[in-house]
């Protein structure tokens, strides 16, 4: 069993509301089950800079059914074993984490209840049953400065060209992480470039043009 009952920790709730239909039943049933609730279990004093839609982030985050505590993810024992990247609130994640990991700092933990409709919904996903309330712990790691607008695009073109490669990304990541005081192996780096290029490198061809950067051009721009 998790210790789940062990956080005494301050709680809110952000409501959310699954689609514009639910208006109608506003304050029914349906209200508590689209609710994703947020425990903030560490922290840091310095909680900077603050995670928004668009942003790179870089986390680590074990999953646990609410019904009996029993995990059916865990980043760290995942077989890539690092830190998982995404970006936050495009959909690379269940919709509960993009609405539960908003306005996060590196060094912050959290636990994220979120109900099955912003989850793995009626179906689940296999470890997940059909219909599963889940809980995530997640520490976040990194949130690069975002959103992924055109001056930071040319921020990482050194050249100019238009097109990003993995040693432009490369760079511009180590450059974050000597920022942030948090020095890292050569292998680190390879690793999350490979991860990066395996989610916005669509057409596969090495590079990642502003399009594929620009993930969501029509309201930043
Ligand atoms: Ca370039
Ligand atoms: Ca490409």
């Amino acid at each position: 069993m998790h210790s789940g009952m062990m956080w005494r920790l301050v709680t809110w709730t952000m409501c959310v509301f699954i689609s514009s239909q639910l208006w109608s039943v506003w304050a029914t049933a349906a209200e508590l089950d689209s609710k994703v609730k947020v425990e903030v279990l560490f922290k840091p004093e310095q909680c900077t800079p603050r995670s928004k839609r668009g942003d790179l982030m870089n986390v680590h985050y074990d999953g646990f059914l609410a019904k009996d505590g029993s995990q059916f993810y865990c980043s760290r024992s995942d077989k890539t074993g690092h830190p998982q990247w995404f970006v936050l609130g495009v959909g690379q994640v269940i919709k509960g984490l993009d609405i539960g990991m908003m306005d996060m700092c590196p060094g912050e933990k959290r636990k994220i209840t979120v109900p099955p409709a912003l989850a793995f919904g009626e179906k689940g996903k296999d470890p997940v049953p059909p219909n599963a309330m889940v809980v995530f712990e997640v520490e976040a790691y990194m949130v690069s400065r975002g959103p992924r607008s055109m001056e930071a695009f040319r921020d990482i073109d050194r050249d100019k060209d238009k097109t990003l490669t993995k040693a432009e990304v490369k760079e511009h990541l180590k450059l974050d992480y000597a920022k942030e005081g948090k020095p890292r192996d050569d292998a680190f780096f390879e690793r999350i470039v490979a991860d990066i290029f395996r989610k916005s490198d669509n057409d596969r061809d090495g590079v990642i043009s502003t399009k594929e950067y620009n993930i969501y051009e029509h309201d930043e721009l």
